[in-house]
């Protein structure tokens, strides 16, 4: 199995609820590893363009609201199949069909308010690692 890395975002609703070290011990837990991380408000041209692929639908509007309305946590995620495994750790996007035990069971508010991003392939993460990060600035 290979190492691979992944984009993980701890959204708004999380960071006003305090529960950015809650999320992180599950993702440590599941055997990730954050090799980069930081805290950044992001403005509506970021939100935009990292949801760019939603623009057409329906929530893309609310979405770009509801992230650029506090403070988000990016990191990136290490580990054996870290782009799976972060999504399993992660659960359902909607919290009403999250499995047990998941973050978003456990903490999110609603299909938007959901707490956490994570990467859904590893093309796409490679593409939303660079969108955050530089190459100094992940220390594996
Ligand atoms: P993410 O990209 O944030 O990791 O979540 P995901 O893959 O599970 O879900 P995706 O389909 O990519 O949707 C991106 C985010 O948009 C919000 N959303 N709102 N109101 C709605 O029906 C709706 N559907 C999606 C969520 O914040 C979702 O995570
Ligand atoms: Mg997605």
């Amino acid at each position: 199995m290979a190492t691979e890395r992944t984009l993980s975002i701890i959204k708004p609703d999380a960071t006003r609820r305090n529960l950015t070290g809650a999320i992180v011990d599950r993702f440590e837990k599941a055997g990730l590893r954050v090799v980069a991380q930081k805290r950044i408000k992001l403005s509506k041209e970021q939100a935009e363009q990292f949801y760019g692929v939603h623009k057409e639908r329906p929530f893309f509007n609310g979405l770009v609201a509801f992230m650029t309305s506090g403070p988000v946590v990016v990191q990136v995620l290490e580990g054996e199949n870290a782009v799976s495994r972060n999504r399993e750790v992660m659960g359902a996007t909607n919290p009403a069909q999250a499995a047990e035990g998941t973050i978003r069971k456990d903490f999110a508010e609603d299909i938007e308010a959901n707490s956490v991003h994570g990467s859904d392939s590893a093309e796409n993460a490679a593409t939303e690692i660079a969108f955050f990060f530089s190459s100094d600035e992940i220390v594996g």
